[in-house]
């Protein structure tokens, strides 16, 4: 077969919706886009454990305390899936983690910001895995079949982050008028950096138009931007909160809310490394990397002693 061949098979089966496996032929620039992708979403889910891990001491009461407690060690798990869907790509572990903290790769820039309040964890659960969800339940029918089968667990798990954190605005949107306000400070914080988590508007997104055509995404940024705020504004009235907002208003013709602008210099400052909390996350995480390396080494020496072990009795049972 030669590599039109190769081409055109490939294209049937994006066509046909038929998923493209590992071993499968695929475009060098499909795996590339994918391996970045992944990693970076995988990156995010481990970057994203530590504004939330800072609350786990300080949770309110020991029911919330163990529910923080399952939410972070989730988005570990949701990392370690999709560190593995990208390792069927050819990337390996290290090379990832490397460019991860050598600052080469990208992360979500929303756990950039600081989580100075309790109201902030209800505020992440609701607003930012909302965000979350929203785009990964299109990309449980994302072309590429590992990431795909990754997704459907994943959503599974962000539902219950979404309404944990929901639970915790409503509960605390009931009680003094001191938590009301820290319940609204804490909406004012988080929902532009939320709306950034879509990535820039579509006609500034270098890599929309391909990835569509690959069905690696299903959705542009700015359609799943509009389905976010368009369920989160009738949610946030059941709260009796406001969103920070002036120009949010039901558009009857669009069907849709319409809603102001985005700060795109603010966006692309903290992409660039340059928002409140960058440098604090990456120190963090670099830490916990370098501290971590005797697990590391005391698992690979007890993954030879297996296998030497193994080998023996094989040798004998021979
Ligand atoms: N932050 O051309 P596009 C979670 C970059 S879920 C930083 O539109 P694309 C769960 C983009 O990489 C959060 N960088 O790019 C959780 C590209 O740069 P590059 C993560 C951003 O890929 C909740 C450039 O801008 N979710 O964490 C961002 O077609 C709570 C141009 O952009 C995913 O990763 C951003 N917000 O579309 C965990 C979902 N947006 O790479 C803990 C999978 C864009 O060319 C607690 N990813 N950039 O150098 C995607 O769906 C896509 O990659 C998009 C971006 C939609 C994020």
């Amino acid at each position: 077969m030669t590599v039109r061949d190769f081409q055109q098979a490939f294209d049937e089966k994006i066509d046909k919706e038929i998923a493209i496996e590992p071993r499968d032929w695929m475009p060098d620039n499909y795996r590339k886009t994918l391996i970045r992708q992944i990693s970076q979403h995988a990156h995010s889910e481990i970057i994203g454990m530590l504004p939330e891990g800072n609350w786990i001491t300080r949770a309110p009461s020991l029911r919330r305390k163990a529910v923080l407690l399952a939410k972070v060690q989730d988005e570990a798990g949701h990392g370690l899936y999709l560190y593995s869907a990208a390792e069927t790509l050819g990337i390996s572990r290290d090379e990832m983690i490397e460019q991860l903290h050598s600052g080469k790769a990208k992360y979500s820039s929303i756990f950039n910001y600081p989580t100075t309040s309790w109201a902030d964890m209800g505020a992440i659960g609701w607003l930012v895995d909302g965000a979350a969800i929203m785009n990964q339940v299109a990309l449980c029918r994302t072309s590429y079949g590992p990431y795909a089968r990754a997704m459907v667990r994943i959503c599974k798990e962000e539902s219950f982050h979404q309404r944990q954190g929901y639970e915790i605005l409503l509960n605390m949107s009931k009680g003094t008028e001191i938590q009301r306000k820290m319940v609204q400070e804490s909406i004012n914080r988080w929902w532009w950096p939320s709306l950034m988590m879509f990535g820039p508007t579509d006609d500034d997104s270098p890599n929309t138009e391909q990835s569509m055509r690959w069905r690696i995404k299903r959705f542009t940024n700015d359609e799943l931007r509009q389905r976010f705020i368009d369920v989160t504004v009738e949610q946030c009235k059941i709260l009796g909160m406001t969103l920070p907002d002036p120009e949010l208003k039901w558009n009857e013709e669009r069907g849709h809310y319409d809603y102001g602008p985005i700060n795109w210099d603010e966006f692309w400052n903290v992409v660039k490394g340059n928002g409140p909390c960058n440098k604090e996350r990456i120190a963090t995480r670099v830490k916990a990397h370098e501290e971590g390396a005797w697990v590391r080494d005391a698992a690979l020496a007890y993954s030879e002693k297996q296998k030497k072990r193994n080998n023996k009795t094989d040798h004998q049972a021979a």
